[in-house]
């Protein structure tokens, strides 16, 4: 198990590596894991080709962390700092069957500018033989307390979005994005995808499931209650300018979410979201 410093185009980077091979790269640019290989050689996570790595961009594909705002909802830009700042490393711990990356952000003048709090964020990335789990960590380190919402926008690699299905979402109430519309009910088992899907799926199960042809992945979270699914769809696919035009086709993202009850945080306290993508 090793972790080294890495260039992935041109921008620095981290490299978990396992003796059987699975092998994670995670960008200090946005504490941004952009490659997961459990075995070392089959992608799990969606790249754009297109993605734009310079400074301040936020990167199209992988996982970008959604915080201290999901989408619109605060006085961010769209989806918070997080995911174009540069953190910096943490304390690394590579054990015998696994190994943790730690990425740190706190607060500059530049984000008490837009959302005047003092944090510590801890991002953790951890690689075992069969899994990956990205931890958020977040410590209010100031004198009074503090709201935010958050995702770990996590795009999947895909064999085409006319085979994938997701199950674990019937009977959830959602918000659809896509038309405007509040409290709809999920009817299907299966969700399974025609068209642009942008849907928050409040209080999910902590286990959801995607089917990718014969493939499966499970989805486990910890203490993010909501789950946001993601699919452009081409007429909007074509409107994303670091997005190929058939990039939809091979991405679907399925979100561990804190948003429909942000998360509060007294002064010194802290808080603790996860998912875990099980190959
Ligand atoms: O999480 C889904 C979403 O909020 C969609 O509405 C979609 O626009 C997407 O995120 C991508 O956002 P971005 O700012 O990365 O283009």
């Amino acid at each position: 198990m090793t972790i080294e410093t890495v260039s992935f185009k041109n921008s620095p980077a981290l490299r978990l590596t396992l003796p059987d091979g699975a092998e994670a790269i995670v960008l200090l640019h946005g504490a941004h894991v952009v490659s997961w290989k459990p075995d070392g050689k089959t992608e799990r996570l969606y790249l754009s080709d297109k993605a734009d790595f310079s400074p301040g961009s936020a990167i199209r594909g992988g996982v970008p962390v959604c915080f201290p705002q999901f989408s619109t909802l605060g006085p961010c830009a769209m989806h918070g700092f997080a995911r174009t700042m540069v953190w910096r490393p943490g304390e690394m711990e590579t054990g015998t069957d696994r190994t943790t990356a730690r990425l740190e952000l706190s607060e500059t003048p530049e984000t008490l500018s837009v959302w005047p709090h003092a944090f510590k964020a801890v991002l953790d990335v951890i690689l075992d033989a069969k899994s990956l789990c990205i931890r958020l960590n977040v410590q209010n380190t100031g004198a009074a307390p503090l709201t935010f919402t958050s995702a770990l926008h996590t795009y999947l690699r895909i064999g085409n979005i006319d085979d994938v299905a997701i199950t674990g979402l019937e009977g959830l109430t959602y918000h659809d994005k896509v038309t405007g519309q509040e409290n709809q009910k999920e009817t299907r088992r299966e969700l399974t995808f025609a068209g642009q899907t942008d849907r928050i799926y409040y209080k999910a199960p902590k286990v959801l499931t995607l089917r990718d042809g014969a493939r499966l992945m499970e989805l486990h979270t910890d203490n993010m209650p909501d789950a946001v699914i993601w699919n452009p769809g081409l007429e909007r696919a074509l409107t994303i300018p670091d997005l190929p035009d058939d990039g939809y086709q091979f991405m679907v993202c399925i979100e561990a979410a804190a948003i429909a009850q942000p998360v509060r945080l007294e002064a010194g306290k802290s808080w603790s979201g996860s998912q875990i993508l099980k190959a």
